[in-house]
């Protein structure tokens, strides 16, 4: 079947400005919020409305398309992709900052069609702050091309972690380290709490490597293509190619970065989410 992908797109990026209005009105009051996997793991009834917004309204475009929203996958159930056109749906990534009004969150949507990542859209209503990438048509911030900086050393990078929302001993052990042995090494150590806006950060040139072990593939959807469309590397924190649904991410500015962070993190394996 033919995938008229420009429509997709339009479509879903003219939805994803309209739920980020929600987001806008209510990023400083005070929100109900629940928790998920841990004492840290947050949802708020904003996340659940601006998931259920944004797949109705494309559902009423394109009802054969299949969803995986961060919200409405029930908790520690796998998840089963196909290849129908799935899009792959983070309704408030940093929902943490959200919570407390640092207004570092995004809606993270990506397009997977027979598995192959088509379509991303990371958008910050906050901050007024859109990145896209389309398959083969670069990446984009508010419309302008943009490019990674290409470094290609621990040395002279930027780099960004984060710490998580996992109390595992062992995930909390890993973190620590991995601070611990690049802090040193690095020209600095950045921490935005959104694994979304990390990897549109390292599109963009600003940070030049990124990595987390525990987050779910709404969290990277996304920020996959659009590292990929600005001339990034997105490969598992081992070494070996990316895996969507294995919870983990490394990306880099250059193939040498990517695989230099490889070689130094200390590395921890979290569930999958299939
Ligand atoms: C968040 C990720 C972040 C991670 C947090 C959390 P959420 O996603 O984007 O990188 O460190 O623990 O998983 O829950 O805000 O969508």
């Amino acid at each position: 079947m033919a995938h008229n992908l420009d429509k997709y797109f339009e479509t879903v990026l003219k939805i994803t400005k309209e739920a980020g209005k929600i987001i806008r009105q209510r990023i400083w009051d005070v929100k109900t919020v629940q928790t998920k996997s841990s004492a840290i793991d947050f949802v708020t009834e904003v996340d659940q409305q601006v998931e259920k917004f944004i797949i109705d309204d494309i559902t009423s475009h394109f009802p054969d398309h299949k969803f995986i929203g961060e919200e409405s996958s029930a908790e520690g159930h796998k998840i089963t992709l196909t290849d129908d056109p799935t899009w792959i749906i983070d309704p408030i990534d940093g929902t943490m900052n959200f919570v407390h009004g640092y207004p570092n969150i995004c809606i993270s949507i990506g397009l997977l069609v027979n598995k192959v990542t088509e379509i991303g859209i990371i958008y910050n209503p906050v901050l007024e702050q859109l990145f896209t990438a389309r398959k083969g048509q670069g990446a984009f911030y508010n419309d302008k091309p943009i490019h990674v900086s290409g470094k290609k050393v621990i040395s002279e990078a930027l780099l960004a972690m984060e710490f998580g929302s996992s109390r595992d001993p062992e995930k909390m052990r890993v973190v620590q380290e991995n601070v611990k042995i690049l802090y040193p090494l690095a020209h600095g150590m950045r921490s935005v709490g959104s694994a979304a806006l990390n990897m549109a950060n390292v599109a963009l040139g600003g940070i030049d490597g990124y990595f987390e072990m525990g987050i779910h593939a709404w969290d990277m959807a996304a920020g996959d293509i659009i590292v990929r469309e600005a001339g990034g590397v997105v490969i598992d924190p081992t070494g070996s190619p990316f895996d969507l649904m294995s919870g983990k991410v490394l990306c880099a500015a250059s193939l040498e970065l990517a695989q230099q962070l490889s070689a130094t993190v200390k590395q921890y394996t979290p569930s999958r989410d299939n």
